[in-house]
């Protein structure tokens, strides 16, 4: 397996739960390095650019105007099978479905309100971090 860099985002949600170390602690326990982090608020240009994938879903907007509801965590994560690792340990998207002991099964509220972002593939690893972080932030 090889070494891998992956985006997570700690949503509005958390952090305004102060639960922002307790997903970083379950990150750290499932073998992920917090190798840049940082709390910003999204401006509106920013978070439609961040889901400009999802722009023809019904939820588009909503979503919008939740992560910039307050402060996020936006992190890149390194470890072993890092991309699969965070989405494993993130949970389903619906924190309903989400497995026991995972992030949004723990700490989220609702389908939008799930508390975690994480990159689904290695390419897209890459551009969402450089979406939000330059090299020099980045201290391994
Ligand atoms: P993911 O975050 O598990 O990869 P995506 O399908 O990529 O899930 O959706 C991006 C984000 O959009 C979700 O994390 C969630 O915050 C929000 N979202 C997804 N589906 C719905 C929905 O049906 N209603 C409201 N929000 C949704
Ligand atoms: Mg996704």
């Amino acid at each position: 397996m090889a070494i891998q860099r992956t985006l997570s985002i700690i949503k509005p949600d958390a952090t305004k739960r102060d639960v922002t170390g307790k997903i970083n602690q379950m990150l750290e326990r499932s073998g992920l390095r917090i190798i840049a982090q940082k709390r910003i608020k999204l401006s509106q240009e920013q978070a439609e650019g961040f889901y400009s994938v999802h722009k023809d879903r019904p939820f588009y907007n909503d979503l919008v105007n939740f992560m910039m509801s307050g402060p996020v965590v936006v992190q890149v994560l390194e470890g072993e099978n890092a991309v699969k690792v965070n989405r494993d340990t993130m949970g389903a998207t619906n924190p309903e479905e989400a497995e026991e002991g995972t992030i949004r099964a723990e700490v989220g509220l609702s389908i939008e309100a799930n508390s975690v972002h994480g990159s689904d593939s290695e390419e897209n690893a890459r551009s969402e971090i450089n979406f939000f972080f330059k090299d020099e932030e980045i201290c391994p």
